[in-house]
């Protein structure tokens, strides 16, 4: 549907000048000659149909530009319903049974959440987000959401988080969810189990896919599914459907940047597999969402100007008639007048108040609704709550072509609670009623409970053989089955994959390399291999460059729904940008957060599609946690599977790019991620062990678990694996390099991460050479795992002190090289460096025999070179040596002079700046 044919072109909407807008027609065009304007249109309607009236309205628009008419731009469509009446399909459904189901369901999620706080004060719940939204789900439910079937993939559907106590009593009525869940909606901890306050797949596995509540995620979630699906079909790793993404929005939520941020991606790819419904209340959570101005017409333009689909759902069919009066187009007039705030006002008026102030401002418009009593006004249902309306545009987007859709649906607030919240401004915080309340509610919607039970608010299911449970179980059978429900529908892979890693067990030979080519060099043969080279995603924000990854654009291509319709200027090269419809690389452009989303779209298509892809994502570790963790955590509880890899990582070892860039954070915020197993590995090896292995938990064995890699541009020749260390490498640590000094007294344990393993090899040397310190060296490739295992420990000791005490693996692993020596534990200090915060190392130090000394980048990064970055942040071989010696001081072990004497030597500045603060 074009919806060209029902504008109004010459008016501007979006925001109302309310002063300015006269019913009398300006620069004295006069009425009759409008008529007559619009009588010619309506014949080439009726005559030609809406196409040609398109084409006519188009060349009017050009042939008026011609002659230096400056036509004021406008994205927007006047005030009214995208579908008109005339061209609404039949309903297809029994509406009066849908109005009884939706009724129970409506009394269900009001009775969860009043039930929940009459148990626990402040235990929380929404009742006004479902309410006003109940229509918009349930015509979803009986018509158009369909289930995963072996047959079809089904549709994908976003929930607002906020409406979740409708989606539990829709499935309480499919018979999915006891009265009991929902009794313990909110208290999931009761025995039996409960409900999450919202969709977290992490905590109800069978049942959430999407969790939405974060606002703002689930759109630019919902944009890269869609368009994950459709790689997967151009692939040929799934058959091409016609299954739909629908994604269900909060006007309010808009406001997020993320809501908006991808919807030119969406209309680029001609996403015609994804709806978006924004439920328009006009209110968030302290107010109207524009008070001084329309959200609808705001979004209409800003999605229009993105090419999307536009159906806006304003008027039910009671305004039908009236409108049909409205020859002159007054009633639309005046609809586009005022701002939200008045219209919220309206809401919660009486119909004479409608009467007086709406229709008030024109006699004609008095006129026209004379024959309406003040009751009918104030009966005028919105669009959003009329089934009819609401059907016909989801019909429309279903069937739309070539671009996606958005709806929408305006609607109140709280629909429905009367007195208790209806269009008010509290009304999203509304969580009880009081029992005068809770009897208008049930009438108004004719729940069959009589005074004295509703006030109990008890959960109401009619009888299994009654006709509203037959019609939904009817209906949600020829859908395919219930929505939302989860299930992991891939087989498990064989992961055998010794002959792809076993090569960078080996070392380099010499050659200088960094972990990230390192890294690269994996991906080129996983992306080769015939178990998982198809399954393989390699995603990227513009950096695969910086990573040296552009060898693959050749080999495996870029995906674009388009192919390449241009010659690459470097077509000539080797190494030519070749984007192909089959092509296998992500290269999202500069947005973190939109790769992030095709991440998670992809490393869930394990449960969604029952697809193992595997997906590789590379950033520039800094713009990873520290700006898109909230996607992070929604990934965690998505239990998405894959590898995120933080390019460019360390604070002091990528050179040069400064504050904003350097990290040395990104670890501390992996720790937050109960499900990410973070490592920052120092060489070749380690990386293949912790990917070969992860590969195997994650898509053999099952685990929800996903990987954070730290990855360095720094050069250097890659060592063999020394020794079977593949468990410490994956279990946190493992000693890398004993001392070959059996004899001195003096010893030290050195722990090293990343790139600034070297500098404590480095450190080791200077010891052993000038010091007469024997120091032994371990790489710690996760602290996180340290301190996971230490606390599980300790934890199991505390509930079991009646059993055998159990060990940390940090101070098993510390114990055990040395069992045969009388000290027992690792001889003597022990002394941290990693290119993060010195928490990090810190937070082991209860688990280890003694004092530890913590080197690390706490501070702003500075634009400099390795070196100096080093010497700044105190990391080098010499800060490491020098803390050592310090530690073998306090020890007694060594003279204070000979620390002096270090300082001078090693050329330290004791008042130098200090990195934290300076
Ligand atoms: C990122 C984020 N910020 C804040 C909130 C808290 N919050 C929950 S609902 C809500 C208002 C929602 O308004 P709207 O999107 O219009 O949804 P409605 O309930 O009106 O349908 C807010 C601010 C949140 N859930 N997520
Ligand atoms: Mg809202």
């Amino acid at each position: 549907m074009d919806n060209e044919i029902f504008t109004h072109p010459n008016e501007t909407f979006a925001q109302p000048d309310v002063e300015a807008a006269a019913p009398t027609q300006p620069h004295g065009v006069d009425d009759v000659e409008i008529q007559e304007w619009l009588e010619s249109l309506d014949a080439v309607l009726e005559s030609s149909g809406a196409e040609v009236a398109t084409e006519i309205l188009e060349r009017l628009r050009a042939h008026a530009t011609v002659n230096g008419i400056d036509l004021p731009f406008t994205a927007n469509t006047p005030y009214a319903n995208t579908i008109p009446h005339r061209l609404e399909p039949r309903y297809p459904g029994d509406q009066e049974l849908e109005r009884r189901i939706k009724s129970l369901v409506r009394w269900n999620a009001l009775a969860m959440v009043v039930r929940a706080n009459r148990v626990e004060h402040n235990i929380g719940g929404h009742i006004s987000t479902f309410a006003s939204a109940a229509t918009l789900y349930e015509v979803g439910f009986n018509h158009f959401f369909r289930g995963r079937t072996d047959e079809f993939e089904g549709d994908t559907v976003y929930f607002q988080g906020h409406a979740s106590p409708g989606m539990y009593a829709r499935a309480f009525l499919e018979g999915r969810l006891s009265a009991q869940q929902l009794e313990n909606f909110r208290r999931e901890l009761k025995p039996g189990g409960g409900l999450s306050s919202y969709p977290h797949p992490w905590l109800m596995p069978d049942f959430w896919e999407f969790p939405t509540v974060s606002m703002g995620l689930s759109p630019l979630m919902a944009i890269y599914q869609a368009r994950y699906n459709r790689y997967l079909e151009d692939r040929g790793l799934k058959p091409v459907t016609d299954a739909k993404v629908w994604a269900f929005l909060g006007d309010g939520e808009t406001d997020e940047p993320e809501s908006l941020g991808a919807i030119t991606l969406a209309s680029r790819e001609k996403l015609d597999n994804l709806i978006f419904v924004i439920n328009c209340n006009l209110q968030r959570l302290d107010g109207p969402v524009r008070g001084n101005g329309q959200i609808i017409q705001e979004l209409e333009s800003a999605f229009r100007g993105a090419r999307w689909n536009v159906i806006k759902v304003f008027w039910g069919s009671e305004w039908d008639p009236i409108l049909d009066r409205d020859t002159e187009g007054l009633l639309v007039k005046r609809m586009g007048e005022l701002v939200d705030g008045e219209y919220q006002k309206l809401v919660v008026e009486s119909g004479a108040y409608v009467r007086q102030h709406f229709f008030g401002s024109d006699p004609r418009l008095l006129k026209l609704v004379e024959p309406f009593s003040d009751d009918a006004l104030r009966r005028l249902r919105l669009g959003g709550h009329d089934p009819r309306k609401v059907y016909a545009a989801y019909k429309a987007a279903t069937e739309h072509k070539g671009a996606p859709t958005v709806i929408l649906a305006r609607t109140i607030k709280g629909y429905g609670l009367g007195e208790a919240g209806e269009g008010k401004n509290v009304t999203h915080q509304q969580k009880k009623l009081n029992e005068d309340e809770l009897r208008v509610f049930r009438s108004r919607f004719a729940v069959p409970l009589n005074d004295d039970d509703c006030v109990e608010v008890p959960f109401y299911r009619p009888a299994e053989n009654s006709d509203e449970i037959q019609y939904i179980r009817a209906r949600r059978k020829a859908l395919g089955g219930y929505v939302p429900q989860r299930s992991v529908r891939s087989k498990p892979l064989v992961a055998n994959h010794d002959d792809l890693f076993n090569e960078f067990f080996e070392g380099s030979d010499g050659r200088e390399v960094s972990t990230t080519m390192a890294f690269v060099g994996m991906l080129r043969k996983m992306l080769k291999d015939p178990e998982i080279g198809k399954l393989v995603v390699p995603i990227v924000p513009d950096e695969a460059r910086t990573f040296g990854m552009e060898s693959l654009f050749r080999t495996v291509g870029i995906y674009s729904s388009v192919g390449q319709r241009y010659e690459p200027v470097d077509v000539n090269t080797l190494l030519y940008y070749k984007e192909a419809k089959d092509g296998q690389i992500l290269e999202e452009g500069i947005t973190e957060a939109g790769s992030m989303a095709s991440f998670i779209a992809a490393g869930s298509a394990y449960a969604t599609h029952g697809i193992n892809t595997i997906p590789f994502f590379i950033y520039y570790s800094m713009f990873g946690f520290q700006r898109i963790a909230d996607f992070i955590w929604a990934a965690a509880d998505m239990r998405t599977r894959g590898f995120l890899l933080g390019g460019t990582a360390g604070r002091t070892t990528l050179a040069g790019e400064g504050l904003q860039h350097q990290d040395g954070n990104s670890h501390v915020l992996a720790l937050s991620v109960p499900n990410l197993r973070a490592y920052d590995p120092a060489f070749a090896y380690e990386i293949a062990v912790i990917i070969q292995d992860g590969i195997r938990r994650m898509y053999k064995d099952g685990e929800n678990i996903f990987y954070y890699i730290t990855v360095m541009n720094e050069q250097y020749a890659m060592p063999a694996m020394p020794g079977d260390v593949k468990d410490g490498i994956l279990n946190g640590m493992y000693r890398f390099r004993a001392s070959e000094n059996k004899k001195s007294k003096l010893r030290a344990q050195l722990f090293g991460s990343g790139a600034i393993l070297r500098e404590v090899l480095q450190a080791q040397e200077i010891l052993e050479t000038k010091y007469d310190v024997a120091a032994d060296v371990w790489s710690v490739t996760s602290y996180k795992q340290l301190y996971v295992d230490g606390n599980e420990t300790d934890r199991w000791n505390r509930l079991h002190p009646g059993e055998k005490q159990r060990v940390p693996y940090v101070t098993s692993t510390l114990r055990v090289p040395y069992v045969t020596s009388t000290l027992g534990d690792a001889p003597g200090v022990l002394v941290a460096a990693s290119d993060y915060l010195k928490t990090l190392p810190n937070m082991i130090s209860k688990w280890l025999p003694r004092h530890l000394a913590s080197l690390g980048t706490d501070g702003f990064g500075r634009s400099e070179g390795r070196a100096a970055l080093r010497e700044f942040f105190e990391v080098d071989a010499r800060f490491i040596t020098l803390a050592t010696l310090h530690e073998l001081f306090i020890d007694g072990k060594i003279d204070r002079k000979v620390i002096d004497q270090a300082i001078k030597d090693l050329g330290i500045d004791p008042e130098k700046l200090n990195p934290v603060i300076s």
